[in-house]
């Protein structure tokens, strides 16, 4: 029958053909899209004993409409990239009922009993102390096993072959990694902050430093990543007693550098932060960079020992690590800049009564982050700079 776009109406029938629901008169559907690129539809029965959540990738970016078109086989990234999840980290994503690459259609476990953890953070909630840990885990576990450390060469070369996703990673060296620092029509910002946004298109040491973590970001195959992870991308909840987080969209992910992952968690964790202080209601935003990387480095260790080439020795984990951590940095720092002066805005300012201090005090942060990686070490050498701000 060939690729055709689901509309609200056709989902029943389609559940249906596709063998995910027997009785197609008992099917609820509603549209609940909100990501910037695709279409999110929830069927569920009339008693509410049965639900699930349908996910298509459309030929064009869904905020844009079919002026920014993009091709629909982000949803075989996705697809793949939950393959991969489920080996490593199936606790922390949601069931995957099946995949149909002829509709580019994903359908899944309905999280809708979770909340989006930008959402509850926007409304005042903490962080608690499972979920940066949890986010820590998961990056360490996805990248650890897709890594040289933990796959054989050859296996290793297929799977960056097959994971290439070039329409997607060009959005980002686009969206996140140039567009904010040139003139270019998708940039947008308050004009309370545009006395900044002109200084960084000015500003050449931040331009040159930002098309080295560009490259880094088109070149360096490091592992397999999530390639989206920002707060929009996680899921938290209690279910039958216990704190749940589920990581999902991930539809950008790629062979690509692991600090690209870390960085876009710390980079939303820092804006999260600044829009508590903005309120004056922070709690404990401050210790999410160091909780996740904590977790991720101690859990990539953890499996170090189990790594399939031994050439690689325990010094080296040290340099790799440490690599790791200042590519983080500067990512966290280009995605918090992106997020003021680029095109896609985070609701964590964009709602906030009066958006421009915090917005100012984020892209500064975020120019230190880049322009001063090499010599922020250590968590705490992070929130000496966050305590520096004006
Ligand atoms: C055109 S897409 C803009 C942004 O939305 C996605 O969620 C990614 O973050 C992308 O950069
Ligand atoms: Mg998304």
């Amino acid at each position: 029958m060939g690729y055709r776009i689901l509309e609200t109406d056709d989902i029943p029938a389609y559940l249906h053909e596709r063998g995910h629901w027997e009785d197609v008169s008992d099917i609820h559907v509603r549209e609940v899209s909100d990501g910037n690129v695709n279409r999110v539809f929830l069927a569920s029965s009339a008693d509410g004993t049965r639900s699930l959540a349908l996910k298509q990738a459309l030929p064009w970016v869904r905020v844009a409409g079919p002026s920014w078109p993009l091709s629909p086989d982000r949803a075989d990234a996705e697809a793949r990239a939950y393959e991969q999840l489920a080996k490593v980290t199936p606790d922390e994503i949601p069931g995957i009922h099946g995949y149909d690459p002829e509709n580019y259609a994903l359908v899944m476990e309905d999280l809708s009993d979770l909340e989006v953890l930008r959402t509850l953070l926007n409304e005042g909630a903490s962080y608690g102390p499972e979920t940066s840990p949890q986010i820590g885990r998961l990056v360490a576990r996805l990248s650890f096993t897709t890594s040289d450390f933990g796959m054989p060469s050859a296996e290793r070369k297929a799977l960056i072959a097959v994971s290439v996703n070039p329409e997607l990673c060009k959005i980002t060296e686009d969206v996140v990694l140039s567009e904010p620092y040139i003139e270019h029509e998708h940039n947008h910002w308050h004009e309370g902050v545009a006395d900044l946004a002109a200084e960084f298109r000015a500003d050449a040491r931040l331009r040159t430093e930002v098309a080295a973590l560009r490259h880094v970001f088109m070149t360096s195959a490091q592992a397999l990543l999530h390639g989206d992870l920002h707060t929009g991308s996680i899921m938290v909840g209690v279910r039958e007693g216990a704190h749940v987080v589920r990581v999902f969209d991930p539809e950008f992910s790629f062979v690509g550098p692991i600090g690209f992952d870390l960085g876009l968690y710390w980079a939303n964790a820092l804006v999260s932060e600044e829009r508590a202080r903005s309120l004056g209601r922070l709690t404990d935003h401050a210790d999410q960079l160091r909780l996740s990387w904590e977790a991720f480095e101690t859990e990539f260790r953890r499996l170090w020992p189990a790594r399939v080439d031994t050439f690689f020795d325990d010094a080296y984990l040290d340099r790799f690590l440490a690599k790791v951590w200042t590519e983080s940095l500067g990512f966290a720092g280009t995605e918090i800049i992106r997020r003021i002066i680029g095109f896609a805005h985070l609701t964590d300012l964009t709602t906030l009564p009066d958006p421009v201090p915090a917005s100012r005090r984020a892209l500064l942060l975020g120019r230190e982050l880049i322009v001063r990686r090499e010599e922020l070490s250590s968590p705490d050498a992070v929130r000496q700079v966050v305590a520096s701000l004006g």
